[in-house]
């Protein structure tokens, strides 16, 4: 690849750079080197502000975040706000950057959200499809040895009677043989839009002779990261509600503010799991070792799997640790999913380019329930206990207390977010 003659030094567009992964990751590969050009459309404050949800940190804007990072380090990350969905001006950053890779995390990524309503998966599928193509056609036409890392999830697979292999099965029918995507059968409108995302990658890649590697991430636990650490206005995002908290973080708040842990159904959903820092070194780990021209490479992304019950279990016993009791609830599944199955989802590919985990250890637990000790008073309890979306009905009574405009209209401004840049 004539872009990446290097282990620094290249030209990076961080996409979805305001969000919980992203903006680490911007920091992240910032700090190793490499040109770090951060976008978004600040979409994610926008949903926050519909549904009534928040980080539990506080965040700064995105211009406050980058003036900082500079100031702490010295490094710049340059800041563009745009919508991917906006095929101009995705084409417009990519004249003014030429990048030699892209970290697509800019997608609406919350399965709960996808199911409030016809409107919702609507947007998830619109968004997430739209703004993948986008960014396939401005590689086509504009930097074609530019490599795409995109973020997918194990979600897409669903939870089959067979061992999940990663991407790619090779399968002996009627005598013949061959090797194809593996079969997906994934279980929300927001797990099928990365379906769909990955069969557009893979046709790219076949069509256009665009180098991809699709991530199919597990659930991310945790919100520290060696940059995030080096001061408060560095925060990443942390999210504890039933829409966006995920399963482990949401279970580390209810223990620390004495509620019970909310496993849904019986709790034998077993799932990929992964420290936020792994994420940054998996994601490291692709961009360092990119996939050939014409290549659409499929890694698992996680480093282990628990069943969501093991996980409020270990909870539990680290508590107890402490001297303190800590509840299981086994509340109605608001999903549709089977709660016990079969689950064995290879992961090899990240190991053998050299990813060192950091496995799930009580030290993380205990650091992560202590931060949101400091903040309990901040918790709403309702958006911690109570699903407010309904696989079967969609968004319920709690989903209508709490979101503030329930027809699709023009974004409203929020506090704190400086006017939009026009992507030049
Ligand atoms: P997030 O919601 O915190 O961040 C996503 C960011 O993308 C937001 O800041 C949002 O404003 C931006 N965005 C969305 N649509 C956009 C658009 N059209 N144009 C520009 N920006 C847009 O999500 P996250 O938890 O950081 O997840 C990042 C990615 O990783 C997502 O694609 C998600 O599907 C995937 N993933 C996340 C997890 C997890 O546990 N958090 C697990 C597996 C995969
Ligand atoms: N769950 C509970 N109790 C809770 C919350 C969740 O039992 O309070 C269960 C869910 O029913 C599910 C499992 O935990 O079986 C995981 O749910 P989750 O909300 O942690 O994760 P999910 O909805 O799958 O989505 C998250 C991210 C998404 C990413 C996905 C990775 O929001 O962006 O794609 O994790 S994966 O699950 O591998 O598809």
């Amino acid at each position: 690849m004539s872009a990446s003659n290097g282990r620094s030094g290249l030209t990076v567009m961080v996409l979805g750079a305001d969000g919980y992964i992203g903006w680490p990751m911007a920091m992240h590969l910032s700090r190793l080197g490499h040109r770090v050009v951060a976008v978004d459309n600040l979409a994610r404050r926008r949903w926050d502000r519909e549904g009534g949800t928040y980080s539990l940190v506080p965040l700064r804007s995105m211009g406050q975040r980058v003036r900082r990072w500079e100031a702490v380090t010295g490094n710049q990350i340059v800041w563009r706000r745009a919508d991917l969905r906006n095929a101009p001006a995705v084409n417009a950053l990519f004249q003014e950057f030429r990048p030699h890779a892209l970290v697509h995390f800019a997608e609406q990524r919350s399965a709960p959200f996808s199911m409030v309503d016809r409107r919702h998966a609507e947007l998830t599928q619109v968004n997430n499809l739209v703004g993948t193509l986008n960014l396939l056609f401005a590689i086509r036409d504009q930097v074609p040895d530019c490599h795409l890392i995109k973020l997918g999830t194990m979600g897409e697979y669903g939870t089959p009677n067979i061992d999940i292999e990663e991407g790619y099965i090779d399968i002996e029918h009627n005598g013949r043989r061959d090797r194809l995507p593996f079969p997906k059968v994934p279980g929300s409108f927001y797990h099928l839009s990365k379906v769909h995302d990955s069969n557009n990658i893979h046709f790219a890649t076949r069509a256009w002779g665009v180098r991809a590697t699709d991530l199919n991430q597990g659930v991310v636990y945790g919100f520290e990261t060696d940059d995030t650490v080096l001061h408060p206005d560095l925060n990443t995002r942390f999210d504890f509600d039933s829409i966006w908290g995920t399963a482990l973080n949401r279970f580390c708040v209810q223990a620390a503010v004495g509620q019970p842990l909310t496993v849904y159904g019986k709790g034998g959903q077993t799932r990929g799991f992964l420290d936020i820092r792994d994420t940054m070194a998996c994601i490291t780990l692709a961009l360092e070792n990119p996939a050939d021209r014409g290549e659409c490479r499929v890694f698992n992304q996680f480093t282990e799997q628990f069943s969501v019950l093991q996980l409020a279990e270990l909870i539990a016993k680290g508590r107890k640790a402490h001297g303190l009791d800590t509840t299981i609830a086994h509340v109605p599944n608001p999903r549709i999913e089977l709660e016990e199955h079969y689950y064995n989802a290879k992961h090899q590919h990240l190991l053998d380019l050299g990813l060192q985990p950091h496995l799930l250890a009580d030290t993380l637990l205990d650091s992560v329930i202590a931060m949101v000790e400091k903040r309990s008073d901040k918790v709403d309890a309702v958006l911690l206990e109570q699903p407010s979306v309904s696989w079967k009905t969609g968004g319920n009574e709690v989903w209508d207390r709490y979101s503030t405009h329930k027809t699709a209209g023009p974004p409203r401004a929020v506090r704190g977010e400086e006017a939009p840049q026009k992507a030049r």
